[in-house]
């Protein structure tokens, strides 16, 4: 990759002869031209401002100069780079966008100074350059060089060869949407302090699980904005009440269900289970037998179950949990939730799952369930009574 910057102080770049990025670039990763803007002057103040028309406080960059820059950088190469300008107002700058420029083949940053650059440069610009107007965040700046700095690690260190260890990018705060778990070093303990346990287990799956609950629970808490509402979805804060299905959601509720039912098949090694081979058509016509809810946190259908009655027995199905969102105790709060909803007749609540689902099994007898033999082979029949009915 190939890399120009334009200053008016060059020296502010020098950090990018220090470390990985310095190192990259020794080791022809990538290259990185620096250039002094009033090299493109031609008076003797090698003047780069000058006042706002209309009037106003500060200065602006001339266009003269940034035109003769860009067109000289330009004309380095066959290609079309792409112009990066950073500017507060620009496009908010994220892991996305670095992986994205990561991906160019040349990128030119302009870092204006003042009150900014002549709006006419950015507009000559786009004959030889696609152009991106980035912000690094929300607060001003004096300049763009410190923006500069900060994309060009952030790009640089995505490109191939540049960080060692890969994959380290991985697991990464921002590139996966969640923020970075927890990291401790010898000594094991420290003022006091020790290393969690689980840090010292050598069990890697749960080392695992222990990083991604304190990925998860730290954006939750410091960045809720990152996290789709259905990602601190937990079973004893369920927000607002199940919501009668309507044909609407049969799409997503089919995708779900053979979603949801994929575990079954494998755990119970058959796809002779209804769930399985629900159709558009056969799960529309099932909304008028069944009482039909859906569980929706910001939009994403995440929950569904149903129960119609059978005599005075509340007979409950399709008790379904997005798999991504298992084990925070959706399942356990929709079975309190269908149950809450059963008609006055039903005296007692009944449903039916694989005699292979273990975790089905062990989620329904935690909220009383019983089970016994079932009418249809290679399943549990589970029933209990209803609080207050006595027989
Ligand atoms: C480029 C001139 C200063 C900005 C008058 C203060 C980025 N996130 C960011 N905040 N500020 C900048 C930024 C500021 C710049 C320039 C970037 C060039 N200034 C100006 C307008 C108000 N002064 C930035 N990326």
């Amino acid at each position: 990759m190939r890399l120009d910057v334009v200053s008016i102080f060059p020296e502010y770049l020098a950090p990018l002869d220090l470390s990985l990025i310095g190192k990259a670039r020794r080791d022809g990763l990538l290259g990185l031209h620096v250039h002094d803007l009033r090299d493109f002057t031609h008076d003797r103040h090698r003047t780069v401002d000058d006042t706002p028309y209309g009037g106003g406080a500060g200065m602006v960059m001339k266009p003269e100069p940034w035109g003769e820059a860009l067109d000289h950088i330009a004309g380095q190469g066959d290609s079309r780079p792409t112009l990066i300008v950073p500017g507060p107002g620009g496009t908010p700058f994220t892991q996305a966008m670095a992986r994205e420029l990561a991906q160019q083949d040349w990128l030119v940053f302009a870092c204006g100074r003042y009150e900014g650059i002549d709006e006419r440069v950015y507009e000559h610009a786009r004959s030889a350059y696609d152009v991106r107007v980035v912000s690094l965040g929300d607060y001003v700046l004096n300049g763009g060089e410190v923006a500069v700095l900060a994309i060009v690690e952030a790009v640089a260190r995505l490109l191939p060869g540049v960080i060692g260890n890969a994959a380290s990018l991985v697991e990464e705060s921002h590139e996966d949407g969640l923020l970075e778990y927890p990291v401790y070093t010898k000594p094991a303990q420290w003022d006091g302090r020790a290393v969690p346990d689980v840090l010292l287990s050598g069990d890697h799956g749960r080392i695992a699980r222990w990083r991604h609950e304190q990925r998860l629970t730290r954006t939750a808490a410091r960045r809720p904005d990152l996290l789709h509402a259905s990602a601190t979805l937990r079973g004893d804060d369920l927000p607002g009440e199940l919501v009668p299905a309507t044909p609407g959601d049969v799409g997503e509720l089919l995708t779900m269900t053979h979603a949801c039912w994929l575990k079954e098949t494998l755990a119970n090694r058959t796809f002779d289970i209804p769930a399985v081979h629900e159709t558009v058509e056969t799960l529309s016509a099932s909304l008028a037998e069944w009482q039909t809810y859906v569980l929706r946190a910001q939009g994403r259908l995440v929950g569904s179950v149903r129960g119609r009655l059978d005599g005075d027995v509340w007979e409950i199905g399709r008790l379904m949990v997005a798999p991504d969102l298992r084990g925070r105790g959706l399942g356990r709060a929709l079975l309190s939730r269908i149950e809450a909803v059963a008609p006055q007749a039903a005296r007692s609540y009944s449903l039916i799952t694989g005699a292979a689902s273990a975790d089905n099994q062990r989620m329904y007898k935690k909220a009383g369930y019983r089970a016994g033999p079932s009418p249809i082979e290679g399943t549990v029949l589970l029933t209990k009574r209803r609080p207050g009915r006595s027989t």
